[in-house]
């Protein structure tokens, strides 16, 4: 396999698909080599079946808002691979939404998932909806139109969504009580649900936490201890929330949070009632983050721009693809970064990630460092088919195991002969040889 002739040919095949171009080519590049071991992958065109969704929905959402006017948008349901299980993955509502976004971000999930130790497949849907400014009744009927189309193709051990950009637990409870309504049944068929209705205690917090639990082990690995880090994290939804919160109580300082409309800077640290004021301006609707200046007047408010200016110890993208760019990550390495840990899927662009490993700056790849929040989906999933209830310890422990094999993993197929462990490498070679093994056993099919 050479990436460079896969990549032709998947270019002329999906023209303009950017997004999932760029993700394509940063596992091939990470796993020709492996596979170049293994004439059984190339005979059983492991490469060329891997890199296509199993099969795509796409559907028209109409709905009608406030004013009684019919509005349509497009929603999707990409199921990318189920070779070691049903398909799993997110629902983004965001007008950035595109068929190349969700391609890029179920292929990840794929890998993502495999890495979690549970039996889940890739996949990943959504919609161009713009959450920002509906109300929460326009909120429910967008909810429910998607459903009425997705619910065709899902099922608990088919496909099960949950949330992702645009989608947390009000718009979960939406889908999934529109789901139960149209197929009679309460498989759980989403995750991220309201505890009452089968939903996992800390499921909110999962990616934030995991992906400290994972950056932790990072730091341990070059003898680094995360008390008394200086941290910037990027965006500040769901995930940010949870990364906040865990990076605080472990003993770091979070100096930054972020949205489209600028950065904070807070000497003091993002901590206590200022991480829960998080969630009052995400619920706000309106996507911004410069309130927080006026309410917290020894913080700033930096209109326009990203938070990798500032001289952090960890670096830490919460928010969306593509969102730190070489620039940044000279910055950030001018400043004297020491490990940078991307939460975001894809946060990083292929440059930034070079610069970071040409410098030998530590960089965990977000299908490692996100992973504990499928992961706790996975575990939402075993709860509900077992109709049982984990409490908040039990699924924090299963939480740091999951964490740990993840990092383990990383560090088994990454560590290079100079000792500087490539993550990138390390979690696309154990996702990719996962997947590729289950699809080889399976047949050509
Ligand atoms: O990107 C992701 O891993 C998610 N949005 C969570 C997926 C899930 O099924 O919990």
């Amino acid at each position: 396999m050479k990436t460079d002739v896969i990549m032709q040919a998947l270019e002329a095949k999906h023209p303009g698909e950017k997004e999932y171009l760029q993700a394509v080519r940063e596992v091939l590049l990470s796993v020709e080599e492996v596979y170049n071991q293994h004439p059984e992958f190339e005979k059983a065109k492991i490469i060329e079946r891997i890199v296509e969704p199993d099969r795509i929905l796409t559907f028209r959402v109409p709905w009608v808002d406030d004013k009684g006017e019919v509005q349509v948008n497009l929603g999707y349901r990409v199921q990318f691979n189920n070779a070691i299980g049903p398909y799993k993955g997110g629902v983004r509502f965001h007008p950035s939404v595109t068929l190349s976004i969700l391609k890029f971000l179920g292929f990840e999930q794929t890998f993502k998932n495999a890495l979690t130790t549970l039996p889940m497949g890739g996949a990943k849907g959504g919609s161009d909806f713009a959450p920002r400014g509906k109300s929460d009744a326009e909120i429910m009927r967008f909810c429910q139109s998607w459903m009425l189309e997705a619910h065709k193709i899902l099922g608990p051990d088919m496909d099960v969504p949950a949330g992702d950009i645009g989608v947390g637990g009000r718009e979960v409870g939406y889908l999934y009580g529109m789901y139960k309504k149209l197929t009679h049944e309460c498989t759980g068929t989403m995750t991220g649900k309201g505890r009452e209705f089968g939903g996992s205690i800390l499921r909110p917090e999962a990616t934030g936490y995991g992906a400290c639990y994972y950056l932790k082990h990072m730091l341990d690995d070059q003898g680094l201890d995360i008390k008394g880090k200086t941290i910037a994290v990027s965006g500040f939804g769901n995930v940010a929330w949870g990364a906040v919160q865990k990076a605080t109580q472990l003993g770091a300082k979070v100096v930054t949070i972020s949205g489209p409309d600028g950065y904070i800077y807070d000497p003091e640290g993002i901590s206590g009632e200022k991480n829960e004021y998080m969630l009052e301006l995400r619920a706000s609707g309106n996507d911004i983050v410069a309130p927080y200046a006026e309410r917290y007047p020894n913080s700033q408010f930096f209109p326009g721009k990203k938070p990798w200016e500032v001289k952090v110890d960890i670096a830490m993208p919460c928010a969306t693809q593509n969102e730190l760019n070489e620039e940044d990550a000279k910055m950030l390495v001018a400043n004297g970064v020491q490990c940078v840990a991307e939460v975001s899927n894809m946060g990083c662009t292929a440059e930034a990630i070079d610069y970071f490993i040409e410098h030998r700056t530590p960089f965990g790849p977000g299908k490692a460092v996100n992973s504990g929040g499928v992961a706790t989906s996975g575990l939402e999933m075993t709860q509900n088919a077992m109709h049982i209830y984990w409490t908040a310890e039990e699924v924090d422990q299963k939480l740091h195991q999951i964490m740990s094999d993840v990092h383990e993993q990383c560090v088994k197929y990454g560590r290079q002969p100079d000792g500087f462990i490539n993550y990138v490498k390390g979690a696309n070679i154990a996702g990719f040889m996962k997947v590729a093994n289950a699809m080889l056993q399976q047949g050509v099919c």
